[in-house]
């Protein structure tokens, strides 16, 4: 059993040109990791905290040198010496040592560092692959076996508007989901042609076709229900069957457009209520072969939560991100009032992976859906897919199937089911 000889974090750039955490770790057998954290643009009130040096003559103010010097020079020298194994012990103790209910003392992406070297550090010293090591970890902490059986299908988002690109569309995410029956090798062919064949069509149309932070296409349209249109049109000509092989989906991340008890969409003159705007919601539900639906009404809109889930049909996932934010008393209030059946998974939500796997235990336990996400902010860390496999999300979201730190992570999923699982199609 190695032990920790070294813990070192410095700065990088992510994908949106801010600075985040990267650290390295190395054991006394000579094994050595890497890890990064990621960092969200539409942010949820009931996330923990990221600390950032807030230091306006800096990287525009978004540095991030104080965790970087927690990380070195308070934490890494309390670990040399430990073993990597102990996950669940050295995560209780960063979560004791913040101290805080939403870590805002050292930083949820401090924490995050130091957990997911943890476990990479871990999987190296047991000689594993990274998601086979979560996969245990969550049997070791939880007395609960997953099987693993396949590569969680892909949602691909390929048109960006809301918070991750400057055109008018206020929904942030536009995807495609092809069917699960389908392996990922097929599913990814999928993605990539939509994603190729959409451009074409934008470009027919004179749309633009620059991109948003999480790759996928941010032209403007008259309105939201325009973007949906698009996707069905690109899917047609594509010869795919919508409904059948392929699906849609959105992230709406209502909340960035819900203003004193009202939801402001272009798509309406007029601001919309309650019951106008849910009344909006499930006719798109059914004129689009919608499967996935993350935060159509806002963070704290319990109310319209709960009659979204009554009214809705049961085959669609309706999933709760801001919602939830990967808490453990918000998934809790979730499950009593019955607001959602699928929630989000990130675990820079939270700050550590025992936690993170502590709210994965509470929705296996309650039959309720996940989806591991990264965030919009992202490096070239490929962690999530591993993490993703080993507790054998229903759903992955990384992104649209294009720029690098977006297909790190489908690529490595693409890996592994070519060389571990090797699923037929
Ligand atoms: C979301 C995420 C990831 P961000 O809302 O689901 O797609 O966006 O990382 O900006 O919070
Ligand atoms: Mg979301």
């Amino acid at each position: 059993m190695a032990k920790i000889k070294s813990i070192h974090a410095f700065e990088i750039i992510d994908s949106r040109g801010y600075p985040t955490i990267s650290g390295t770790l190395t054991l006394d057998n000579g094994l050595s990791v890497s890890s990064s954290v990621p960092a969200g643009t539409s942010v949820g009130k009931y996330e923990a905290v990221e600390l950032r040096d807030n230091d306006t003559k800096r990287m525009d103010g978004m540095g991030v040198l104080k965790a970087v010097s927690y990380i070195n020079d308070l934490i890494a020298p309390k670990l040399i010496g430990v073993s990597p194994l102990k996950q669940g012990e050295i995560d209780l103790w960063l979560a004791k040592a913040d101290g805080t209910n939403d870590k805002s003392k050292l930083g949820a992406n401090t924490l995050l560092t130091i957990s997911q070297l943890m476990v990479k550090a871990g999987a190296a010293d047991s000689g594993m692959s990274v998601f086979r090591y979560v996969n245990k970890l969550f049997e070791i902490l939880f007395k609960n076996k997953i099987t693993i059986e396949r590569i969680p299908s892909p949602i691909f988002n390929i048109l960006n508007g809301g918070k991750h690109a400057n055109n008018n569309l206020d929904f942030q995410e536009f995807q495609v989901i092809p069917s699960s029956a389908f392996n990922f090798s097929k599913s990814y062919e999928m993605g990539v042609e939509v994603f190729h064949e959409l451009k074409r069509v934008l470009i027919y149309r004179n749309a633009a076709i620059s991109v948003g932070e999480e790759g996928g296409y941010s032209p403007n349209f008259s309105s939201n229900i325009d973007g949906l249109e698009v996707l069905v049109e690109t899917i047609n000509r594509k010869n795919i069957k919508l409904g059948l092989d392929i699906f849609l989906g959105l992230d709406v991340a209502s909340s960035t457009f819900f203003k004193d008890g009202k939801y402001i969409i272009r798509d309406r003159p007029q601001p919309l209520k309650q019951p106008d705007y849910l009344d909006f919601l499930l006719k798109i539900t059914k004129g689009y072969s919608l499967l996935y639906f993350e935060d159509p009404v806002a963070e704290d809109d319990w109310d319209s939560w709960k009659k979204l889930n009554q009214q809705i049909a049961k085959d669609i996932y309706l999933v709760g991100d801001d919602l939830v934010t990967t808490n453990k008393t918000r998934l809790e209030r979730a499950i009593k009032e019955k607001a959602c059946t699928t929630i989000i998974i990130k675990p820079n939500q939270i700050g550590t992976i025992t936690e993170t796997l502590e709210v994965i235990d509470m929705a296996r336990k309650n039959n309720i859906n996940y989806v591991v996400s990264h965030r919009s902010g992202e490096s070239n860390d490929d962690f999530i897919a591993d993490f993703a496999v080993g507790i054998q999300s229903d759903f992955v979201k990384f992104g649209a199937p294009s720029r690098g730190e977006r297909v790190a992570k489908y690529n490595r999923l693409w890996q592994i089911e070519r060389e571990e699982l090797k699923t037929k199609a």
